[in-house]
């Protein structure tokens, strides 16, 4: 092809003067016109592999959320079946992975997919919707916590006059800004926390492992991590608010190790608790309803990511919360 385009050329050119190199010029134009079609050929194979890419993305995309929307709701199963049935919950995480761990696998799939549910106790955190009662005023017991929490944390204390000022269905502010901007209603989600004054990323950062806005508010001493135990709040024999503070909580957490609660009264069995103890009773639990789920698929470099909280009541598992992180 590229003999006889110069072949019929060059005839042509037979019949005016010859000038010097002319066949050059033809060589660099037709070079020209096969380096262009190689570029184009490489843009479009470029853009078959993109596309193709793409295509291949979107589909492993979308099994992988089915998939972990399907992890979700057997850990709804797995909290109706099992935990709704346990005298007691004494683990604040449970795992469910598709690599063997507890026995999930997953068959129906493409066989690379990864699967990991993470079940996490949500009554081992303080509910801080709990600072506000229903009727609008403010729990005084509840906010004391807070402040211990927040205090624990080395956080500011006065956050936690922000944060009921958000809640409570008045206008009358805590502080002169703390009623500028708020919602006057419980929080929905923790994500809500991020909008109050006083928190910024760092603080929710800090503060969103050991606070929860679901559940009745119940501790659950099985569970809970020492911040979150030491600033459970009570009276003491003075009628003063206090809180059980680290001391006490280290040896709840030394005896929780070998030796599960079996019923809030068996707090009065650590040492040091017998007085304490009962004053704690109402505020604590050993049995868990209100769960967080956290389900996570992954194929290659690619992830699906989906959070749920599920609240038992009666034996039936209701969704409060879904999130595809
Ligand atoms: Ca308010």
């Amino acid at each position: 092809m590229y003999c006889q385009y110069l072949h019929v050329n060059s005839k042509r050119l037979n019949n005016r003067p010859l000038i010097k190199h002319d066949s050059g010029y033809i060589l660099i134009l037709t070079l020209m016109i096969v380096g262009l079609l190689t570029a184009m050929t490489v843009v479009f194979m470029y853009d078959v592999f993109v596309g193709t890419n793409a295509l291949y993305n979107y589909r492993d995309g979308m099994r992988l959320s089915v998939e972990a929307e399907s992890g979700v709701f057997l850990a709804v199963d797995f909290i109706g079946d099992y935990l709704s049935g346990v005298k007691y919950t004494d683990l604040d995480k449970y795992l469910l992975d598709s690599r063997g761990y507890t026995g999930i696998t997953d068959d129906s799939a493409n066989s690379e997919d990864i699967m990991t549910i993470t079940i996490s106790d949500e009554q081992a955190k303080f509910n801080i919707n709990t600072i506000v009662y229903e009727n609008g005023l403010p729990n005084r017991s509840a906010i004391f916590s807070l402040q211990a929490l927040l205090k624990e944390l080395t956080l500011n204390e006065e956050i936690a006059y922000y944060i009921a000022d958000w809640i409570d269905p008045d206008d009358i502010s805590r502080f002169r800004d703390s009623e500028g901007y708020v919602k006057n209603d419980y929080l929905y989600t923790l994500d809500e926390l991020m909008y109050i004054k006083g928190i910024d990323s760092e603080i929710f950062k800090s503060l969103s492992s050991y606070v929860t806005v679901y559940g009745d508010g119940m501790i659950n001493i099985n569970t809970a991590p020492m911040p979150v135990l030491a600033s459970i709040s009570y009276e003491n024999d003075s009628k003063e608010m206090t809180t059980l503070g680290s001391e006490r909580s280290e040896k709840i957490l030394a005896y929780r190790e070998y030796t599960p609660f079996n019923a809030s009264y068996d707090i009065i069995k650590v040492a040091d608790m017998e007085g304490v103890g009962a004053k704690l009773i109402g505020n604590i639990t050993v049995k868990s309803s209100c769960f967080n789920i956290v389900s996570t698929t992954s194929f290659r470099e690619l992830k699906r990511v989906i959070s749920s909280t599920v609240l038992l009541e009666s034996g039936e598992s209701r969704i409060l919360y879904w999130k595809e992180l």
